[in-house]
């Protein structure tokens, strides 16, 4: 198994590299955002709660998400491993998904955290807004109160695996190839070893 969690602000580029890296190591993706939306989409209890936080940039509860993904690493007993994306976000997320991996006797390989400015990230988020659909894309306060969410919560998760030795910061800016390049080269090694 290789378990990897590709890291970084709203923006900087986690659902787009995600969906190579799935297609190049056949990983099984697991992304909260996309869960959450779907959740929306069909209009549950869960989506409906979860809408209120998404629609003011902050992040939905803990146990919401944690759920989430328990029930999602149980639907998929036979994956070869999981590409974790915009999951964990909060410092109890990251020990519920180590302690929810050890009790099947696996463990996070590799964080490869993006790294991008914060202009170039709200420039994205609002030009993504423009054909998305995500009410979360269209307002730029609501895109600065996620980035805020995001050094306040989730830069946590990064200090978290950095005591486990398994961050390595990838520049995120610049051509979608030269960054995913960037990324199985990390990948590439850590497999070989
Ligand atoms: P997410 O769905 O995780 O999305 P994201 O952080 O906005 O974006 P991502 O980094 O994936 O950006 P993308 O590749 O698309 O979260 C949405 C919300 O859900 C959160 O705010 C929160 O409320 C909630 N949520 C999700 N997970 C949660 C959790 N675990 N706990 C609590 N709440 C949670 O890239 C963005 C844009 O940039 C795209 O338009 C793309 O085309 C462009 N782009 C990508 N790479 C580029 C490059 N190299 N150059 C130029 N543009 C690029």
């Amino acid at each position: 198994m290789f378990n990897l969690i590709l890291f970084g602000p709203p923006g900087s580029g986690k659902g787009t590299q995600s969906e190579r890296l799935i297609a190049q190591y056949g990983l099984k993706h697991l992304s909260t955002g996309d869960l959450l939306r779907s959740e929306i989409a069909h209009q549950t209890q869960l989506g409906l709660e979860a809408k209120a936080f998404m629609d003011r940039g902050e992040l939905v509860p803990d146990e919401v998400v944690i759920g989430m993904i328990r029930s999602a690493l149980d639907a998929n007993p036979q994956a070869k491993g999981f590409l974790f994306d915009g999951f964990p976000r909060t410092q109890a997320q990251s020990e519920a998904l180590d302690a929810l991996l050890a009790q099947r006797n696996e463990a996070i390989n590799v964080v490869l955290a993006l790294e991008v400015s914060e202009e170039e990230l709200v420039k994205r988020l609002l030009n993504r807004g423009l054909t998305s659909g995500r009410s979360d894309d269209t307002n730029e306060e609501v895109i600065r109160a996620r980035i805020v969410e995001y050094h306040k919560k989730t830069s946590a998760v990064a200090d978290h695996y950095r005591k486990f030795d398994k961050v390595v910061m990838i520049k995120g800016e610049g051509s979608i190839d030269d960054i995913f390049n960037a990324l199985c080269a990390e990948i590439n090694k850590r497999q070989a070893a």
